[in-house]
């Protein structure tokens, strides 16, 4: 198994959990958001980037599977194999040489684990148990939603084959789950984004000719409707957010071929074929809105750690640790790593170490500008909070 262990040098991580079921688009969502977050930052101090060498090399991958299929003009699901394994993205964002900055750690696991499966071997049971301890821990739950299983449904039996299809019943459990572990530490943030995915020929902004976001947007609802309301139940403080992307941007949906489950009789499953539009740009759209809702998480968190707000937090996180609640990875415990720069820059100004502090100090404030920025730019207006 992959062991990519988030923490395993004890520095806090944030954690982002991918939640879908197989060739939804949850690698394909990792590798935007991160390329997105690459091309916003330029021309800053800030960098995004791969923390570890397997990270860096997924990601070279993906890549160069997203240039083989705009070569080939074509993109079916053959183009990108699905994941195998449980992964770690771990990424970090960071000013400059600074030794501190902000550590996430992306879980993308092959959504086949999802559905329940007999004779799975005991390595997939026991990282299956892995990726479902880290969702239910994790403060941001990320639920990619395959835009072309909603919109190409016209079929009764298309329609009957969504909720296998998208496993909404697997997705319910895990999103009831985590928000009832979100509800443990109500004054942590906690964020959900529905993001439909391949949604390319829905939307006119993005190369397009049509506009069906509005019906996207309906259906989304409608079959997400019991994930939002069992969220709002367990943990009335999340946020939920609704962030359409296009992973590739230059491409047209141009046919849909749907056909029986071989396994499951009753079930049709879509496979969609794109070709690439114009040059064959890829021109990712959306991914923006979740970086920029997740970085809003941070910025608030930053500004409650510095009025001395969180300590209060930290000691009812630990409480609850005490008695055996699973916390012990607590939000601010993320936010007050990456200040530690501004914390030793005070400790080396009082050591008198002026010109070491300043340095210390310009990149704590590059790195929380970075995130500020990040924060408060304007959603592609394709986003919205729900
Ligand atoms: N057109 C288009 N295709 C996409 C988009 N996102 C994903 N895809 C395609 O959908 C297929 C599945 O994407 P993956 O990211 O591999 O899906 P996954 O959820 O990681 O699948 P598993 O690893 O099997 O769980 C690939 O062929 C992608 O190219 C998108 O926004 N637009
Ligand atoms: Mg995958």
């Amino acid at each position: 198994m992959v062991t990519a262990a988030t923490e395993a040098d004890d520095t806090p991580v944030f954690r982002i959990g991918m939640l879908g079921p197989s060739r939804v688009g949850k690698t394909s969502l990792v590798v935007s958001m991160l390329t997105d977050g690459e091309r916003l930052l330029g021309g800053t101090p800030v960098v995004l980037r791969a923390a570890d060498e397997r990270t860096k090399r997924l990601l070279r991958l993906r890549r160069q599977e997203l240039d083989g299929g705009l070569l080939a003009r074509k993109f079916d699901s053959a183009v990108m194999p699905g994941s195998l394994d449980l992964t770690y993205f771990n990424l970090e964002m960071r000013a400059g040489q600074a030794a501190e900055g902000i550590r996430f750690s992306l879980l993308d696991f092959p959504g086949g684990w999802l559905s329940e499966q007999e004779g799975r071997s005991a390595e997939e049971v026991r990282n299956w148990d892995e990726c479902q301890s880290f969702l239910a821990e994790c403060n941001v739950l990320v639920v990619p939603v395959d835009a072309t299983v909603l919109m190409e449904a016209d079929q009764p039996q298309h329609w009957r084959s969504v909720p296998a299809v998208l496993e909404t019943l697997a997705v319910q459990e895990m999103a009831e789950l985590w928000a009832g572990n979100r509800n443990l530490a109500p004054e942590e943030p906690a964020l959900v984004v529905l993001a439909p995915v391949k949604c390319e020929s829905y939307f006119a902004d993005n190369g397009g000719l049509r506009d069906d976001s509005q019906l996207l947007r309906e259906r989304v609802l409608q079959v997400y409707d019991r994930v939002i309301e069992l969220v709002r139940l367990n943990a009335p403080h999340a946020q939920i957010r609704y962030c359409p992307v296009d992973t590739l941007g230059c491409v047209e949906l141009v046919k849909v071929h749907w056909q029986t489950d071989p396994d499951e009789p009753g079930t049709h499953r879509p496979t969609g074929t794109f070709a690439i539009r114009d040059r064959g740009r890829i021109s990712i759209v959306g991914a923006e809105d979740i970086l920029g809702a997740v970085c809003g998480l941070l910025a608030g968190a930053r500004r409650r750690v510095t009025a001395g707000e969180a300590d209060r937090h930290v000691g009812r996180a630990r409480y609850a640790e005490q008695r055996g609640q699973e916390l012990k990875r607590g939000f601010f415990r993320h936010v007050r790593n990456w200040m530690n720069g501004s914390i030793r820059a005070n400790d080396l100004e009082r050591a008198g170490q002026l010109a070491k502090a300043q340095e210390l100090r310009n990149q704590a404030e590059q790195l929380a500008r970075a995130v500020d920025m990040l924060a408060d730019r304007k959603p592609s207006g394709r986003s919205k909070a729900l």
